[in-house]
């Protein structure tokens, strides 16, 4: 592969690295022929949605697959979130971090619950056990750990704290799904876990989502719950939504499921592939995985410190869109910076600084199986040669981008 020249680079306007765009999220695609065969069954049952086969046979295979009691497929994560919430009765303030996307949040705000945001440990970038204490109070009734990108939480620290302190806990498991923690798949910790089988997700169902639990309670109320809270024929037991997956979706996910494997090998070589490009460049730090667990690979993300690496986060960001490799500042600017939590008060008790930095400088890098080892070496490339600017280099291009 040949060097960019600093001079083609198409920040000045020449032709693009990449003819056609490298996305962040690209949906992974299982066998086309086995979508279409189990489209034509469902022509042929007439049996759309209402938990239908194929709803049954995803829940049954995704259960025994995380080693759970309980799963129960929802059109989406937001709802799923939402549905689990509800279930397990969380009322007044709930304990989260901002670093996420707001979908966490929203979830919790839309039925009149509080997020409270927390700060984020630097490495993994999930809720800091240390700073959930100080941000109780009694109207307090549920802690909501978020494994960001796949990374479990610490998880031993908030189950203590929540049971020292009578709370629920939730963890919002959008991007965890195949991971594992301590040997134990994710999707059976706290009282319910929720992921996201969202089309831009490794593992996707077009659109859809699960809650996934151990407690018999909480899943016979999730279950109802997304139907309305039908309890049995004309017999409504709980307030409910319309949260039930359809069968093409269940289809497009039973069809993802027959390729998981391969999903996971491709994101584990894109991967390491960015690990090896990247090792030795100053300023650029690769979020390991720890790779004794069951990862999915499924976010690239680095941290841009610019007093190192020479160019900060945004600006490699402008000259690698520029070049059509469209990567994206994941969770910029932090959900505390949003609305409604920016302008209602009490949102943010506590300063955040790790969250700060961190928004400032992850960027999120294209993967999946549409982007090609030979891709990303070129994705490198280019990063290289932002780095290795000589300082008038780094001021004419400080001037465009
Ligand atoms: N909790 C967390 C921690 C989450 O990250 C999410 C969702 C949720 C909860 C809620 O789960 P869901 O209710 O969504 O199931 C995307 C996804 O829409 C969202 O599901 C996901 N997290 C989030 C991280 O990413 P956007 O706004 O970044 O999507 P968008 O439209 O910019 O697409 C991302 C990239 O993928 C683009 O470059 C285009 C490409 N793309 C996208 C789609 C949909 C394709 O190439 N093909 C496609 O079909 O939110």
């Amino acid at each position: 592969m040949g060097q960019i020249p600093f001079e083609n680079l198409a920040v000045w306007g020449g032709q693009p690295a990449f003819n056609h765009p490298l996305h962040v999220g690209r949906p992974n695609l299982g066998s086309r022929a086995q979508f279409a065969a189990y489209i034509d069954a469902i022509w042929e049952r007439r049996w759309l949605t209402n938990n239908g086969p194929l709803v049954q046979e995803l829940e049954a295979a995704l259960a025994d697959f995380l080693g759970v009691k309980h799963l129960i497929l929802v059109n989406n994560g937001t709802i799923a979130l939402e549905i689990a919430a509800r279930a397990a009765d969380v009322t007044g303030e709930v304990i989260m971090p901002s670093m996420t996307f707001p979908a966490t949040p929203h979830a919790f705000q839309w039925q009149g619950i509080k997020p409270i945001f927390g700060d984020i440990t630097p490495y993994p970038h999930n809720l800091d056990p240390d700073k959930v204490e100080a941000l109780i109070t009694p109207r307090t009734t549920a802690v909501v750990g978020v494994h960001l990108w796949g990374i479990p939480c610490n998880i031993e620290k908030l189950e203590a704290i929540a049971r020292r302190h009578h709370l629920r806990l939730l963890f919002d498991a959008a991007h965890a799904f195949g991971c594992s923690y301590n040997g134990r798949a994710i999707g059976n910790f706290g009282d319910a876990e929720i992921f996201s089988f969202h089309a831009t997700k490794f593992f996707n169902s077009l659109e859809g989502g699960a809650i996934a639990t151990n407690d018999d309670q909480l899943a016979a109320k999730a279950a109802a719950m997304r139907n309305f809270g039908f309890t049995g024929t004309d017999h409504v037991g709980f307030v409910g939504i319309n949260g039930k997956m359809d069968e093409t979706a269940a289809a497009m996910g039973l069809v993802s499921l027959a390729s998981l494997d391969h999903f996971i090998d491709v994101n584990r070589r894109n991967y390491h592939t960015y690990q090896q490009e990247l090792a030795d460049l100053p300023g650029i730090r690769l979020l390991p995985f720890d790779e004794s667990q069951r990862n999915n690979f499924q976010y690239i993300v680095a941290e841009i410190n610019e007093s190192e690496a020479g160019l900060s986060r945004d600006e490699m960001m402008r000259v690698l869109q520029a070049e059509n490799v469209l990567v994206r500042r994941y969770f910029y600017p932090g959900c505390h910076r949003g609305e409604p939590y920016a302008s209602t008060p009490g949102h943010t008790p506590l300063p955040l600084p790790v969250t700060e930095k961190v928004v400032d400088q992850a960027l999120g890098f294209p993967t999946g199986t549409a982007v090609s080892p030979a891709d990303i070496q070129q994705i490198c490339q280019i990063i290289r040669l932002l780095v290795n600017m000589t300082p008038q280099q780094r001021q004419r291009l400080s001037q465009i981008v």
